[in-house]
C-alpha cells in the first residue's frame, strides 16, 4: 500500500459511528444494544440497580496519540457533528471505526464523506473489517484489518515499530446508578491502560482473538513489566489515579510481565486497583495472595459452560475459585454463553443454574454466535448452518441466534437468554449487594496484612462501604422486602455485619442517605418504563491542530 501522498503534513479525522444508539433505526441502532457496557450485556435485568455508564472508544484514542500528523478524534458524534465536522475542516484523511453490528452506519458515514468530502481518502478499521464481502458493501478506500496504529503510521510514512504512546483514558463516563449520576472527581475514576490487543488462546467464538491473528497470536504494545509500569505512574501523575482498568483480553495470562509489575509497584510503594479481564487458566497461575499484592480487586472471567471443552477452563472448579478468589476481596465477573452445542430445551435452565450458583459479583450471558473472521463462523458456514437474511444489525449476541442449532429455536434462544438474567438476579439480588459482600469479606482478611500497600487499598475501598455503599444497601434491602423477601433478608444481614464493623459511620449513612437512594431508584425505574434512555456525550479532541492551522 503507498503511502498518503501528505504523509504527516494530513489532516486525519478519526470517528466513531454515529449516534443515537438506544433506539430502533434504519441505519442499525437497536434500542436493546444501547452504547452501554453493563446495561447492555451485564445488568440490564437488575432495573434501577443496574450499572450504568460510557466507555470512549480507545482504539482511535490509541491511534490519534501515535500519529505525528494534525488529527482529530471525534467520539459518538450525531450525524450531524459528522456533517459538520467534514464540512469545516478539509480533510484529508477520514478514519471510521467500527463493530460489524453497525455496518449499516459505515455505509451511510462513506456516503456522507464522498458527498461533503469529496478528497478525503476513506479508511476503515475496527472489527466490521472482519466483514466478509465489505468492499462491496461500504464505499470506502481503504480496509484495515487487525492493529491499526501500525497501518496508520504506516500509511502517513511513519515509523511503524516507534514505542506506543499511551492517551489518558478514564475509563467510564457518566456513571449512573439507582437513578443517581456519581459525581465525576479527578482520580474517582479508574484510568484504562491497554497492554494489548488480541488473545492467543483462540477460543473458537472470540473475535477479539481471530481480528488479531486467533489461536497463538496476539500484539503487546508493552513487552515488559517495567514498560507498564512507567504508563501507570503517568496515568497517575497526569489524571490523579490510583486504580486502572487494563483492557487486555487476558492480563494475567503473561505472568512475567505480571510479576515484574508487581516488583515495581512493591519498590514504588505502590497501592493500586486493577480490574483485569483474565482466563481461569491464567488466573491459577498465580497464588491468591500474588493477585492481591498485584492489586487485582476485578476479574472478568469466561465460565462458558461446565461441560464445554474449552482450553482455558479445562481442570478448574470454577465454582472453587470464584468463592476464593471473592473471599479475598476479588470481584469476580463470570461470562456464560447460552446455546453451546450441547445446549438442549432440557439441559438448559440446569446450565443457567450452575451458571448462576457461582454467585459472581456480576454475569454476563451472550448468545453462542458464529462472526465472521472466527472459527466458529467457517465451521457454521461449511455445515451450511448460518442463517441467511439476519440483518448484522441485530447480530449482537443479546437477541437471537443467527446459526442454526441442533436443539434450540431462534425463538427460544431469546427466551433461554433473558430468563438467565433474570434468574441470576433472582437468585443473587443486585450486583451493588454481591460487590459490598466481597469487599467485606477482602477486608477482613487483609485488614492485618503485613504489605502495608494491601492495607491501604482495602482501607481506600472500604471507605465506599461505610458510607455510599452502606445507604445503598439501606436502599436495596428495603427496595426487596415485597419483591424478594429472601433477598432482602440476604442484605439485611451484610448490613447487620457492616454495622458491626464500621459503627456509628456506617448506619448514619444508611440511615440517612438510604431512603433517598430509595426513592430515586424508584424514581428511575418509573422513568425508563416510560421510555427513558442514555446516551454518551459526543467528544471532540484535536492533536497536533496549531501544527495544521500552520501548514
Ligand atoms: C469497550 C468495548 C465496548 C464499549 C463501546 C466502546 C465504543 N466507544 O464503541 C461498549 C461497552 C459500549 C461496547 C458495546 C458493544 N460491544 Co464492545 N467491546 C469493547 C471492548 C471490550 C474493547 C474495545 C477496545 O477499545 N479495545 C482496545 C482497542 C485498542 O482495540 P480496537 O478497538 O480493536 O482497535 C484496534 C483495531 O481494531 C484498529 N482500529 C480500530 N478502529 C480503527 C479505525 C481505523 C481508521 C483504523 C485504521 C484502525 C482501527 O486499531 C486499533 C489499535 O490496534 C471490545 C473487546 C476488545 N478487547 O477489544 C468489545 C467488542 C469490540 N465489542 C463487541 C460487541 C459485539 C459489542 C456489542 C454489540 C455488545 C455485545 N452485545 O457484545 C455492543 C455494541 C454497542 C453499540 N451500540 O455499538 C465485539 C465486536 C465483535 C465484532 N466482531 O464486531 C468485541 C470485539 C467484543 C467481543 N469479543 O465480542 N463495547
Ligand atoms: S480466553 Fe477469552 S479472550 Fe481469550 S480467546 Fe478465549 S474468549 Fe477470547
Amino acid at each position: 500500500m503507498p503511502a498518503h501522498p501528505k504523509g504527516t503534513h494530513a489532516r486525519v479525522l478519526l470517528t466513531s459511528v454515529f449516534g443515537p444508539y438506544a433506539q430502533d433505526d434504519e441505519f442499525g441502532s437497536r434500542a436493546i444494544n444501547p452504547m452501554e457496557l453493563y446495561h447492555n450485556q451485564v445488568t440490564r435485568a437488575q432495573g434501577g440497580f443496574s450499572l450504568r455508564m460510557f466507555h470512549r472508544s480507545w482504539g482511535i484514542m490509541m491511534i490519534q496519540q501515535n500519529i505525528s500528523a494534525p488529527c482529530t478524534v471525534l467520539d459518538f458524534p450525531t450525524r450531524a457533528d459528522f456533517a459538520r465536522e467534514l464540512k469545516a475542516n478539509a480533510y484529508d484523511i477520514v478514519g471510521i471505526s467500527s463493530i460489524i453490528v453497525n455496518l449499516g452506519k459505515v455505509r451511510e458515514m462513506c456516503r456522507m464523506v464522498r458527498e461533503l468530502s469529496p478528497d478525503s481518502t476513506i479508511v476503515i478499521g475496527g472489527h466490521v473489517a472482519a466483514t466478509p464481502g465489505l468492499d462491496h458493501l461500504i464505499d470506502a478506500d481503504h480496509i484495515v484489518r487487525g492493529e491499526g496504529i501500525s497501518w496508520m503510521r504506516r500509511y502517513l510514512g511513519e515509523d511503524e515499530k516507534a514505542p506506543i504512546r499511551h492517551p489518558e483514558i478514564v475509563s467510564g463516563l457518566q456513571t449512573r446508578v439507582m437513578g443517581l449520576r456519581l459525581p465525576e472527581n479527578k482520580g474517582g475514576t479508574a484510568a484504562t491502560i491497554i497492554p494489548s490487543v488480541g488473545c492467543p488462546m483462540g477460543c473458537n467464538f472470540c473475535t477479539t482473538s481471530a481480528f488479531f491473528g486467533g489461536k497463538g497470536k496476539f500484539v503487546n504494545f508493552y513487552e515488559t513489566g517495567d514498560e507498564l509500569f512507567d504508563v501507570m505512574c503517568q496515568m497517575e501523575s497526569s489524571l490523579g489515579v490510583q486504580t486502572f482498568f487494563m483492557m487486555d483480553e487476558n492480563f494475567l495470562l503473561h505472568r512475567e510481565r505480571a510479576m515484574r509489575l508487581l516488583e515495581r509497584m512493591k519498590e514504588g510503594k505502590k497501592a493500586w486497583g486493577m480490574a483485569v479481564f483474565a482466563s481461569a487458566n491464567a488466573v491459577r497461575k498465580y497464588k491468591v495472595e500474588e493477585l492481591v499484592e498485584l492489586g487485582v480487586s476485578w476479574v472478568w472471567m469466561g465460565l462458558e459452560s461446565p461441560r464445554s471443552k474449552y482450553e482455558k477452563l479445562k481442570g478448574t472448579d470454577s465454582h472453587q475459585l470464584t468463592r476464593e478468589l471473592r473471599e479475598h476481596g476479588i470481584r469476580v465477573q463470570g461470562s456464560t454463553i447460552i446455546g453451546l452445542e450441547h445446549h438442549t430445551p432440557d439441559n438448559i435452565r440446569e446450565e443457567i443454574e450452575y451458571a448462576v450458583g457461582h454467585n459472581t459479583d456480576f454475569h454476563q450471558f451472550m448468545l453462542y454466535t458464529p462472526v465472521p473472521g472466527t472459527p466458529l463462523y467457517k465451521e457454521m458456514s461449511e455445515q451450511g448452518r448460518m442463517l441467511e437474511g439476519i440483518d448484522l444489525a441485530d447480530i449482537h449476541g443479546q437477541d437471537k441466534f443467527n446459526f442454526r442449532h441442533a436443539a434450540i429455536s431462534r425463538d427460544d434462544s431469546k427466551r433461554f437468554l433473558d430468563w438467565a438474567f433474570w434468574r441470576d438476579f433472582e437468585r443473587n439480588g443486585p450486583s451493588l449487594y454481591r460487590m459490598c459482600q466481597t469487599m467485606l469479606q477482602g477486608w477482613r482478611k487483609y485488614r492485618d496484612y503485613p504489605d502495608l500497600r494491601v492495607r491501604e487499598r482495602f482501607e481506600r475501598e472500604n471507605v465506599k462501604l461505610r458510607t455510599a455503599y452502606s445507604a445503598a444497601l439501606w436502599a436495596s434491602e428495603h427496595y426487596f422486602r415485597k419483591v424478594n423477601r429472601e433477598v432482602s433478608e440476604q442484605i439485611h444481614e451484610l448490613r447487620r455485619q457492616i454495622a458491626k464493623e464500621f459503627g456509628t459511620i456506617s448506619r448514619l449513612a444508611a440511615n440517612l442517605v438510604g431512603p433517598v437512594l430509595l426513592w430515586s431508584t424508584r424514581r428511575e425505574e418509573r422513568r425508563v418504563a416510560a421510555g427513558k434512555t442514555y446516551e454518551p456525550p459526543t467528544i471532540l479532541e484535536r492533536r497536533n491542530w496549531v501544527t495544521a492551522e500552520e501548514s
